[in-house]
């Protein structure tokens, strides 16, 4: 009882630099002398990783002991970040290591600086599986990560002459955060064929036999909570050739070649993140890195239940699995051939067990994402797996007969198998099917899922089996290490740092809102966070920005759904407008800063497109000596984790302008008002519930209702689409060659003149500049503005991740913190 338990943490500031020391002689086998940068961040990172492996153990120790419910968590991506500096934030710890690496020579930012991002995700569903990893561990859930451990993250992106280039990012050189565990692997089986066999009591049993196989190697990775000993582990698999090295049979007998081949073969399954977001291109190496990972995934849950010796019927009692999107859908039907095949449970039971174990979540509604992959590639790749399909189909279109008979349409419509030419497998109709529960990320989004695509089965299983919960962020991460001055004013306010674990005692800063001191504080930390973006702007840009103007922010991946177009024609609209005007009436003009940044998909010609002419209005607007300071737009090269910790904190507005209905939740929206930004948008995704909680005065919203944009669509295609006036006009410029040659951008142009505007960007374009205008108005107003951006950042208690996950653990995984005993 005496044995404090919590993270066990350096004594003081000299313990720390002991360690550190001792990592850069010994570990890293070089001397103080010559000690860099990297060379700190490292010895830095193992020292922190030592703290942190001791309590890792212990967390695992205790949740096996206590015998309690765990929750997998599938996600392709984990779009992590930096690990270092959060480590030493969630263990407490930062102060000690900037006194300790200033007596060292080194300044905590800087070496903080050297870590190379986690990039293992696009955009936002990686990063809201990163924030629902933090707060498990934050909140004590027993809990575990199973992922990809991809040699090569998202693209590096590199902007040439005003475009996209990719370069790949090689990010394992040197990875303080990772365990590789080779004692713990999985043979995977790919191909082969099926033979079916009766055994002694007249059962068929099926044998997958043949084929290839590959070995899938555990990387363990610790996530540590926040002001808590609690440590979760993230594993990542890694494919490695099954016989080892190289095939030495093969190598001895003169093969080299083709036995290095087919170690390489088997390495590319985990080489490399697929870059796209919200596309699905059926390609077969992308199954055959979801079946990977899901078989080992789902091997190592099986054999942890397996030592508990409990009966089969008790695994949904021991396990939940959450399948984040469809990309792990596999996992149902892997689990139900574990049980019949391997296990020999009748088929009912397993099925019971399978149902009860997995719950599925919806990211998108877009159609080109919703993944389909052909039964011929099912066929070759996974003979076992196809037919397991066919039967859940088949007992799953009886029970639909039976409760709605004679509707053939129904049937065609909900089958599971599409029967197209060739036919597809719908993988999202497969998740429904084989989990208990579905929800969507937000309110409008979940609503939006059980009147369209997944209408038909909401009259099949019934309304509860659907749910909503809406996405949320850390606070950790998004407040407190992206903002720490801010962090450290709110803790002023609310009466320590409790409102880092209970968001919704922001609530209390709103009583100071009138407090001359505490304003005067919050501009002031604003204007600091512009300052430090402005400086970032000039080194990565070279354009100079007035840190006084109006930052407007619009960072996120690049898509015509996400109308970066509309921004950009707006900000034309603004050139055009400031250049029609004497120099008199110009200087009455609000000085304003678009900044753009975001990734496209390497074969998504229109996004790329539309980074071409971001910069393309930029190198001209930037230099036009009659516009000066009232107008600078820049692109931000390869916008990723550890960027948005910097540009996050220092927006005035930031846009969520979303075609209304096609952005599930947006989760960059939240963190933005979190730092005393505010927003314009459409009402679309958690736009509308962060409405709900700031209120309506508190946000700028335009735009067409996600109601009107069926209507609106059908009236393009079948009416004449006459363009907005003051949208033919840009396009008037672009195509007179204001900004370059104007072919560059012509798809840009005749996607919304002449193929039917699908993103209604002309529909919503004139409510756009007019929030626009207002938005300048109301920035004028300095004094309302502050009281605007307090009031919000006090109402976003909701959107912490934490009230998150607790919806997830009550009302689909049934799972209960493990408290630590403080006297353990
Ligand atoms: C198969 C290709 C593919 C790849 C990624 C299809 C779909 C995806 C993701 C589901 C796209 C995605 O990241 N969706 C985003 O998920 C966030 C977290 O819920 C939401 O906040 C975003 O609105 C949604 O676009």
């Amino acid at each position: 009882a005496w044995l404090k338990h919590q993270v066990s943490g350096f004594k003081d500031k000299d313990a720390f630099e002991t360690d550190v020391v001792r990592h850069v002689e010994t570990t890293l086998a070089r001397s103080m002398f010559n000690c860099d940068e990297s060379a700190a961040y490292a010895a830095c990172s193992l020292a922190f990783r030592d703290r942190l492996v001791l309590e890792w153990n212990r967390t695992q120790q205790r949740q096996t002991f206590s015998d309690s419910k765990r929750v997998y968590y599938l996600s392709l991506e984990f779009l992590m970040g930096r690990a270092l500096d959060n480590a030493m934030l969630n263990i407490g710890q930062k102060d000690v290591a900037k006194a300790g690496l200033a007596d060292l020579g080194f300044r905590i930012e800087d070496v903080i600086e050297q870590e190379h991002d986690a990039a293992l995700g696009n955009g936002g569903l990686g990063r809201l599986a990163a924030c629902f990893l933090d707060s498990l561990a934050s909140l004590n859930y027993p809990a575990w990560g199973y992922g990809l451990r991809y040699r090569y993250g998202i693209f590096k992106q590199e902007i040439i002459d005003g475009y996209q280039v990719e370069v790949p990012d090689y990010w394992l050189d040197f990875n303080p955060w990772e365990f590789p565990r080779h004692d713990v692997t999985v043979d995977i089986q790919f191909y082969g064929n099926v033979h079916k066999s009766t055994d002694g009591s007249g059962k068929t049993v099926a044998h997958w036999e043949g084929g290839e196989t590959v070995k899938a190697v555990a990387y363990d990775v610790p996530v540590p909570g926040y002001a808590t000993p609690t440590t979760n582990n993230l594993r990542l698999w890694s494919s490695k050739a099954a016989s080892g090295e190289f095939d030495f049979q093969k190598f001895n007998s003169g093969e080299y070649e083709s036995s290095v081949a087919d170690q390489q073969r088997a390495e590319t399954i985990s080489a490399v993140l697929y870059p796209n977001d919200n596309l699905e291109r059926g390609k077969e190496l992308r199954l055959k890195q979801q079946y990977f990972w899901v078989a080992a995934s789902l091997y190592d849950i099986v054999r942890r239940f397996k030592k508990s010796k409990r009966a089969w019927k008790e695994f949904p009692d021991q396990v939940a699995i959450q399948l984040n999107d469809t990309h792990p859908t596999l996992a149902v039907v892997e689990l139900q051939r574990i049980l019949v095949d391997l296990e020999g449970l009748e088929w009912d039971e397993a099925w019971n067990i399978v149902v009860n174990t997995f719950g599925y979540t919806n990211h998108t509604v877009l159609p080109e994402a919703l993944e389909k992959w052909s039964v011929g590639l099912f066929q070759h790749l996974l003979p076992r797996h196809l037919q397991i399909i066919y039967d859940i189909n088949l007992f799953f279109l009886q029970s639909v007969e039976r409760a709605f008979p004679n509707d053939r349409d129904l049937l065609g419509r909900v089958s599971i198998i599409e029967e197209s030419q060739p036919k597809m497998v719908r993988m999202a109709f497969l998740a429904i099917v084989g989990s208990h529960k579905v929800n969507g990320v937000a309110e409008l989004h979940s609503d939006l899922i059980k009147t369209t695509i997944f209408k038909d089965f909401v009259n099949i299983f019934g309304p509860d089996k659907f749910t909503n919960v809406t996405n949320g962020i850390t606070p950790r991460r998004w407040l407190h290490q992206a903002n720490p001055r801010l962090s450290e004013l709110i803790k002023t306010k609310t009466g320590g740092e409790d409102f880092l674990t209970d968001l919704t005692l922001l609530n209390k800063i709103e009583l100071s809102v009138n407090d001359k001191d505490f304003r005067k504080e919050w501009a002031e930390i604003k204007l600091a966070n512009k300052v430090r973006l402005a400086k970032h702007i000039k080194a990565s840009t070279g354009v100079s920005v007035n840190p006084s103007a109006l930052f407007d922010v619009q960072v996120k991946r690049i898509h015509e759904y996400k109308r970066q177009q509309l921004n950009i024609f707006g900000v034309i609209h603004r050139y055009l407008t400031l250049k029609a005007l004497t120099p008199d009436e110009r200087k009455k003009q609000l000085p304003r800063v678009s900044i753009f940044g975001g990734k496209a998909a390497p074969g998504y010609w229109m996004a790329k497109q539309i980074i071409h002419l971001i910069n393309s209005v930029g190198f001209v607007v930037n230099n036009d000596k009659d516009i000066g300071d009232l107008l600078k737009v820049v692109f931000l090269e390869d916008y990723n984790v550890s960027k948005a910790e910097i540009i996050t904190p220092a927006s005035d507005i930031s846009e969520h302008i979303s075609t209304a209905g096609t952005e599930a939740s947006g989760t960059s929206n939240m963190k933005f008002v979190l730092n005393g930004g505010l927003i314009i948008g459409t009402c679309d995704g958690a736009n509308i519930e962060i409405t709900r909680e700031v209120g309506e005065n508190n946000i700028f919203l335009f735009g067409n209702l996600a109601e009107d944009v069926e209507d609106l669509r059908h009236s393009h295609t079948y009416g004449a689409h006459t363009v907005d006036p003051d949208l033919a006009k840009v396009f008037e410029a672009i195509e007179s060659g204001t900004f370059g040659d104007q072919q560059d951008f012509a798809g840009m142009i005749t996607a919304v003149r002449d193929h039917g505007d699908y993103y209604l960007v002309s529909d919503d374009f004139h409510s756009y500049i007019e929030t626009h205008a207002i938005i300048d108005e109301a920035y004028r107003d300095q004094e309302g503005w502050i009281t605007k951006c307090i009031t919000s950042v006090a109402r976003m208690g909701f959107f912490s991740s934490d009230r998150c996950i607790n919806e997830y653990a009550e009302g689909i995984w049934n799972i209960e913190p493990l408290p630590v005993d403080k006297s353990d």
